[in-house]
């Protein structure tokens, strides 16, 4: 029998799905033009053997008592009911809270949990710990654009300001000559939005700028990070070396009078010594298209071409965040906008800078006219944070210094780090270190719907629920579309919601009421729902009550008019409309970071080599980038995913000539390998990319096992095994985990099994 679909929503997209008892269907929303295939990871996910279906304490956690243990991560299970575990884990609580204070508590807990906004798990576990214990320690900035952040109210303003709807794709269809897309823009990373999308436009959008005219360049060492669709010249850049490629195309600019230096003047601060950088007359090296074509593997030529043709038209200039997720993250982030501004675009419809542009689907949008849902986190009274990628060098070396943002601070002593919705075992660097820095830990609590690396390395494992077996509101704050998220399914075993954990929790510290208020998970999302439609109401639009809107499923928002933010006002008006920076205008230097005196991060935008470039050991770079069937590692086990795999392995891209003299052929097993780490790929042969480097997307759940020497490696897959745990600068400290150097090699022992799906092994 037919099933009524209800309405839901992911960070993939919005759709609707039916259960009969048994099978889920999905459907996109049909206002979507594009809808993202990876929806389709939920079908086989609900009731699959991956989750954790019990409350779980780890055998030695038992046994010792709370502290470091080097058992943690390959220890047994014992489950526990929800009553059991509750009373030990508030014990806990309040044990580390008296002996140590809030400040030995980390809350950070990164990761991207689910699109409802109510049951958003971070801003559930941020909120738990201000009530119940006073604060915790935080962390600051994301993996997403961890040098980004930080860097661009140093130069420009905020990134949601630069990001956002500074220029929209719909001034790119109508005005933009070129865009140059460092890094791509690629259709699989701008089909997810945190907090759900209804329509993907990027596609329709590039093709109908193409189709105007407007000329697409990716510089990008893969092809496949922009579709066919812009019709773009590809230049296939060596990995790391942008911000050289963006100095030699100003240095022709400026070498044949293009620049334009009216802009320069009236907007920019700090551009002579900059300059003398570039032109050679501070340090000797005229940062020269001869000069970079050395360093970027790219014909001079066709950057003093494309400098030329560049001159004099709307060009906006795009930055992917991968460029900055690398050692000297924030170098290409910077010089990204003095190639814009000696473009002289800024603040134009389409033109000048959009800061990672094409990464996420909030990006170039129009941003709603009304605030949507989001869970009030209360007062940290905790000052102590961490930049968030540091989060093992906090763990192995508390009371150490560490540098930001100018500032140097201390690593605090954490006892006990709590963690919903994030999965650090996949987002973070080098995986083993992690495994150690865990280790130190007094305690580890996860909630997770399925049994991650996180989860394995854990001491209390509480099992939550997954979002279709929930009820929330989705929302993001450029998607018209708010979506009353119905529950489909009932949950599986014994899984709780995070909210409902946190206030039995609450309740055995003396503070269920002060956490929630008084309100069941329902009354919250009417209280939240109300911040909307309080503001329809006073825009004077068709501002229904909750009923209303839980009965429709949707409603549609408001959006602000698309007039280029405070860039396009800047231009217009400089005097009158600022930039939040020291001088107002733009900073192509910057006397504030000039100050800090970070020798990897000086006060104007330079090509720095990485530390980490290839060697003969290691000769071949290492992309790790976003996966294209799924986000991140979530659902891992679904169909989606699954079907992309090969052997069960992940898929890791070479160009034959990669494969070649290596004796490596499609479909071969490889293994990966640095000093850091190895790990087991299937290797899939293009000829769409550049020879020294090797494609393996992050999300494979990390599967450690030994080979038949006895070294250790990761059998699914997982590039975080192979990438370094190091700051981007001292300036900003973000995650570097995009590339790594590597060797390969083909794999012709004993294929191991892949074990990362089945649940550990519980002595009950
Ligand atoms: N090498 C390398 N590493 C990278 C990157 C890279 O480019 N290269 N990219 C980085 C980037 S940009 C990011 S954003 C990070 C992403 O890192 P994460 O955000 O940590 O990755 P996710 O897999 O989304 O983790 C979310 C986890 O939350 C769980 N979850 C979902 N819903 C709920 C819920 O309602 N409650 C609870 N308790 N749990 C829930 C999911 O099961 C999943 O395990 O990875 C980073 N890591
Ligand atoms: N399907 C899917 N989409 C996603 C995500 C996902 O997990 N799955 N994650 C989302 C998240 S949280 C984020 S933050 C964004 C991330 O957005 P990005 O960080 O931009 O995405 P990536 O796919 O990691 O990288 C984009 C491309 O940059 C190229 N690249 C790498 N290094 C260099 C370099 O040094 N120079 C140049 N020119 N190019 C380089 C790589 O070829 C890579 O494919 O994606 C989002 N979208
Ligand atoms: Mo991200």
């Amino acid at each position: 029998m037919a099933q009524p679909y209800k309405p839901h929503s992911a960070h993939w997209g919005v759709f609707s799905a039916a259960w009969d008892g048994k099978n889920l269907s999905v459907k996109p929303h049909p206002g979507d033009p594009d809808p993202n295939p990876l929806i389709d990871n939920f079908p086989g996910a609900l009731r699959h053997k991956a989750r954790v279906v019990s409350p779980m304490v780890r055998k030695g956690w038992l046994e010792k008592g709370p502290g470091p243990d080097t058992r943690r991560g390959s220890d047994t299970f014992v489950p526990m009911s929800w009553p059991e575990v509750l009373d030990l884990l508030a014990a806990e609580l309040l044990r580390v809270k008296d002996e140590h204070g809030p400040q030995a508590v980390f809350g950070g807990s990164y990761g991207w949990s689910s699109a409802g906004r109510f049951h958003h798990a971070q801003s559930q576990v941020h909120r738990f710990l201000n009530v119940t214990l006073g604060g915790y320690v935080r962390s600051v900035n994301n993996y997403s654009a961890g040098a980004a952040l930080p860097m661009l109210p140093h130069v420009m303003a905020s990134m949601e300001a630069v990001a956002r709807r500074n220029v929209t794709w719909e001034q790119i269809v109508e005005h933009s000559d070129f865009v140059l897309c460092f890094g791509g823009m690629a259709l699989k990373n701008s089909r997810v939005a945190s907090g759900g999308i209804s329509r993907h436009i990027e596609r329709n959008a590039m093709r109908a700028a193409a189709e105007r005219g407007c000329r697409f360049v990716s510089i990008s060492p893969l092809r496949s990070d922009l579709p066919d669709e812009a019709a773009f010249d590809w230049l296939p850049v060596m990995p790391g070396t942008d911000t050289a490629l963006m100095l030699a195309l100003v240095h022709t600019l400026v070498e044949n009078g293009l620049h334009d230096a009216g802009f320069i003047d009236r907007y920019c601060d700090g551009w002579v010594t900059f300059e003398d950088y570039l032109m050679g007359r501070s340090d000797g090296t005229p940062k020269s298209a001869a000069w970079a074509a050395a360093l970027c593997g790219i014909d001079p030529q066709r950057i003093v071409t494309l400098a030329r043709a560049l001159a004099g038209k709307r060009v906006l200039v795009v930055v992917s965040h991968s460029l900055q997720r690398a050692e000297h993250g924030e170098q290409p982030v910077w010089m990204g906008v003095v190639l814009a501004a000696a473009l002289g675009q800024i603040g134009l419809p389409g033109g000048g800078y959009n800061y990672a542009l094409g990464t996420l689907a909030h990006y170039g949008k129009r941003n709603n006219a009304v605030a949507t849902a989001a869970l009030p986190q209360g007062t940290n009274g905790v000052d102590d944070f961490i930049p968030v990628a540091r989060i093992s060098d906090m763990l192995l070396h508390p009371g150490e210094p560490f540098d930001y943002n100018g500032v140097r601070r201390r690593y605090p002593h954490i006892r006990l780090a709590y963690w919903a919705g994030g999965n650090p075992f996949h987002h973070h660097q080098d995986l083993h270190r992690l495994a150690e820095a865990f280790r130190t830990l007094d305690t580890l609590i996860v909630h997770e719907s399925a049994w991650t690396a996180t989860a394995r390395h854990a001491d209390i494992v509480l099992p939550c629920t997954m979002t279709l077996e929930r009820e929330d509101i989705g929302a993001t704050p450029t998607d018209p579309l708010m979506v009353a998220m119905h529950r489909i399914v009932e949950p599986h075993g014994l899984a709780r919601d995070d909210y409902d954990i946190f206030c039995d929790l609450a309740e055995r510290m003396g503070q269920r009421s002060a956490f929630s208020e008084g309100r069941t998970a329902r009354e919250w999302l009417a209280h939240l729902y109300e911040r909307t439609r309080t503001g329809l109401e006073a825009l004077g639009h068709d501002a229904p009550d909750f009923e209303t809107f839980w009965e429709r499923g949707e409603i549609t928002l408001p959006q602000e008019a698309d007039d280029g933010g405070l860039l396009r006002a800047f231009r217009r008006d400089p005097r009158a409309n600022p930039l939040p920076t020291p001088s107002g205008k733009v900073q192509i230097s910057s006397p504030t970071v000039a100050a800090f005196d970070y020798a990897d991060c000086p006060g104007h935008p330079v090509w720095l080599p990485f530390k980490h470039a290839p060697t003969k050991e290691h000769p071949l770079w290492l992309v790790a980038n976003q996966p294209h069937n799924k986000l991140h590692s979530q659902l891992d086990f679904g169909g989606h995913s699954q079907a992309g795999k090969r052997r069960g392995r992940e898929v890791c891209t070479m160009h034959p000539e990669a494969a070649a003299p290596r004796g490596i052929a499609e479909g071969d097993i490889v293994r990966l390998y640095n000093e850091v780490g190895a790990c087991l790929a299937s290797a899939h042969l293009d000829a769409a990319m550049r020879e020294d480097v090797i494609q393996l997307p992050t999300g494979a759940w990390y599967d450690p096992a030994t080979d038949e020497q006895g070294r250790p490696m990761c059998v699914h897959g997982n590039p975080n095994v192979l990438t370094r745990d190091i700051g981007t600068s001292s300036l900003a400290q973000g995650c570097a985990g995009q590339l790594t150097t590597i060797q390969m090699e083909r794999f012709d022992g004993a294929l191991p099994a892949i074990t990362a799906f089945d649940p550990p092994v519980s002595n009950a």
